[in-house]
């Protein structure tokens, strides 16, 4: 028996084996959740199908999430195939590489739109289509990373987008209370995903956690999962709006 038997999640991030979202994918297939997932791009299918249907999933759809008809569609699926919606995790973040260097002063609107877009709003565009999903409560959940509270070198608009997103959790729990759908994101430390490529000095802040955090390591995509299992499920049926930290307790530490 399993602690999601029953329930049906619908996964947005999952790029490679390596992703936040994979991880979490798993942790739910294995408490008996039934898994939908989608992909940002043709380019894509081929590395997501694989993996979804290694966890017998039958819905895999695309999802730009710039793109509105895209987004319909899939909950379009989701009521066709489904009827009804527990679980919806987001791990989606995007800026265009120039901005995540130099400072944050020499921002683009264009590039602060995207980011925005991308990273911050479309959670209230999925969690709009959700809810009405989502008739016998429900659990949404996103991810987040310290530099929307304090300044990490490079981070620059990436770190206004997760402040945005934050901030968007507090008010899609106020507003989904009342249906009984909770919101909370989980802010992880830093992780060796595609998302961390290219990013210079990674390695050097990878360093640093495993020196200053309580737990003297790094976190693993399976520490993010646990926690991802521990809000999907009704073991965090009274917490609502809030982030949670997945960081090895990095975050607590002054100095
Ligand atoms: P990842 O690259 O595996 O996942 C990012 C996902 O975003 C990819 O699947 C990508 O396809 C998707 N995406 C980008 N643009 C999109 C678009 N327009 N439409 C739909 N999907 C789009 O990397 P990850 O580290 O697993 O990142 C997942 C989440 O975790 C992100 O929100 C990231 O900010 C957050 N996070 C990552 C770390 C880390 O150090 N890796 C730490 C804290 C939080
Ligand atoms: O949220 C993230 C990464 C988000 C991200 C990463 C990329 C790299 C490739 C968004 N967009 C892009 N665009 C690309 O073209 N993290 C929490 C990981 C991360 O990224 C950083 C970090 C950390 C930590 C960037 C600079 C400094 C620290």
């Amino acid at each position: 028996m399993g602690m999601l038997d029953n329930k049906k999640a619908v996964i947005f991030g999952v790029a490679n084996e390596r992703s936040i979202a994979w991880a979490i994918a798993q942790a739910l297939h294995k408490e008996g959740c039934e898994l939908a997932f989608t992909y940002a791009g043709a380019a894509l299918e081929s590395r997501v199908r694989p993996l979804a249907e290694s966890v017998s999933s039958k819905v895999i759809l695309p999802c730009d999430v710039t793109n509105d008809s895209e987004i319909d569609a899939v909950f379009e699926n989701i009521k066709q195939q489904w009827g009804s919606l527990d679980i919806l995790i987001h791990s989606i973040a995007f800026a265009n590489k120039e901005e995540l260097k130099g400072m944050f002063v020499d921002t683009s609107r264009e590039g602060f739109k995207l980011a925005m877009d991308v990273s911050a709003y479309s959670l209230v565009a999925l969690a709009k289509r959700a809810y009405p999903l989502m008739t016998n409560n429900g659990s949404i959940i996103t991810m987040t990373y310290y530099g929307s509270e304090k300044v990490v070198p490079n981070y620059n608009v990436m770190g206004v987008a997760k402040a945005a997103l934050e901030a968007s959790v507090k008010y899609l729990a106020a507003d989904l209370g009342q249906k009984n759908i909770r919101v909370n994101a989980i802010s992880a430390g830093p992780i060796k995903t595609l998302a961390a490529m290219g990013i210079s000095g990674f390695k050097d802040m990878l360093h640093a956690v495993e020196n200053k955090a309580p737990l003297k390591r790094n976190i693993t995509t399976e520490d993010v999962a646990n926690t991802a299992l521990y809000l999907s499920s009704s073991l965090s049926s009274g917490v609502t709006g809030e982030v949670i930290y997945v960081d090895a307790g990095y975050n607590i530490v002054g100095m």
